[in-house]
């Protein structure tokens, strides 16, 4: 008997009842962003919260303008700026304590100055040098990544590393609405849920990857719905809004931290700048549409309702301002020194250990900077007077 004369008795094994796994009701994204300022719930939140809020957002704002001025003078290879986004970055990373990890993206700079990190430091490898600038472990932040979405994996990694150790660290991942489109991102999200690894996903839907709208990258409901196929809660915040961003993300985290899994949060906001210094937005989008957003901006919301709520007057408006200014002058005053950088630093780090042919190079670049040397001492240039120049 032939396979296909079996075929009408053959009877496959009963394959297993199919049933949910988890109820997807609870895991739902609200249909609208959730906010609070403006609404009855901002009068329950800690005015305390709401200035510190306030003052990082100002900053922010502050470092955003000085950093793009700084590319156009030389200083910085390239800076993508946040302006607009304020209230994710400082909203975000005030959710988080001490002890917990924060996996930023290229754009998240303001984020990781407000975890600790040095403002100079931060810009070290937007200033294109090949190291990271800051000591990832010093303030639990890890190197801004360029390569969309490949900082989302390594924040699951740590998170479960750290719950199997029974260390409480909770991680924080952000990542651009573009950067949902990568694998790296279902990976992520599926290992995390899986795992119930104590980690929150923030993705800033800016409505833009580069030139590329928002309506070209997906088809789904929101951002936010990703979530449910992956089994965890997806939840939609007002980006623009620093009180519900840090509302969103402090309990996101504390339920992390309860054990209760990863959450997807994603956060409507907008990119007011280009997406970098050498892009030029105006070849993508309609100015009409950045005056609608300039009229929801996150610094404006605040000061708004810490005004009316006579939290904050004219006096604390230019004390905010001047520390904003404080801090640009003093990141101006770093970044117009030269670094000094020796060519030789190539080849370290490279490999644990070096192998014949760096060796080789190695070698060759030195003689080639010696001989340099010696030929500017031989034209009357004073030994010694090139030092920082061919170092
Ligand atoms: C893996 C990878 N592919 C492509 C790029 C080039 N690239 C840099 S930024 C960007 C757009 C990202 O948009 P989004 O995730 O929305 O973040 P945003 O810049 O808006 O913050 C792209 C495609 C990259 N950096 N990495
Ligand atoms: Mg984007």
């Amino acid at each position: 008997m032939t396979v296909l004369e079996q075929r009408g008795a053959y009877r496959p094994s009963p394959p297993p009842a199919w049933q949910p796994r988890t109820d997807p009701a609870p895991l739902l994204p609200d249909a609208e962003p959730y906010r609070v300022l403006g609404t009855e719930s901002a009068a329950t939140t800690d005015p305390g919260l709401l200035l510190r809020l306030y003052a990082q957002l100002v900053r922010g704002r502050r470092y955003n303008a000085q950093a793009t001025a700084l590319t156009k003078q030389g200083r910085l290879a390239v800076y993508p700026s946040s302006t607009g986004q304020e209230a994710c970055q400082i909203g975000a990373a005030l959710a988080l304590e001490d002890r917990d990890w924060l996996f930023p993206s290229y754009r998240d700079t303001l984020a990781v100055v407000a975890r600790g990190v040095d403002p100079v430091q931060a810009l070290t490898l937007l200033r294109g040098d090949w190291h990271n600038g800051y000591d990832p472990y010093a303030h639990r932040v890890a190197p801004l990544s360029t390569p969309l979405a490949t900082q989302l994996p390594h924040a699951v990694g740590l998170a479960h590393a750290a719950r199997l150790k029974g260390d409480d660290v909770v991680a924080l991942a952000m990542v651009g609405d573009g950067g949902t489109s990568e694998g790296d991102f279902h990976e992520a999200l599926n290992f995390a849920a899986v795992w119930q690894a104590p980690v929150v996903f923030l993705v800033q839907n800016n409505g833009f990857a580069i030139s590329v709208p928002l309506a070209k990258q997906t088809a789904a409901p929101s951002l936010a719905h990703k979530a449910v196929g992956y089994g965890m809660p997806g939840r939609l915040v007002d980006g623009n809004d620093a009180a519900a961003v840090h509302e969103v993300l402090a309990e996101a985290v504390r339920h992390a931290r309860a054990g209760g899994g990863p959450t997807l949060v994603e956060a409507v906001t907008y990119r007011l700048d280009a997406h970098t210094n050498a892009d030029d937005a105006t070849r993508y989008r309609q100015d009409t549409e950045v005056a609608a957003w300039r009229a929801h901006d996150p610094v404006e919301l605040l000061e708004r309702e810490l005004t009316e709520r006579g939290l904050l007057d004219e006096a604390g408006i230019e004390a905010a301002r001047q520390d904003a200014e404080t801090m640009a002058a003093s990141l101006r005053e770093h970044m117009n020194r030269d670094p000094e950088l020796d060519p030789m630093d190539l080849f370290d780090h490279v490999y644990a250990e070096t192998t014949d042919q760096l060796r080789e190079q190695r070698a060759l670049l030195r003689a080639e900077l010696e001989a340099e040397q010696e030929q500017a001492g031989g034209a009357g240039e004073e030994p010694g007077a090139r030092e920082g120049g061919a170092r």
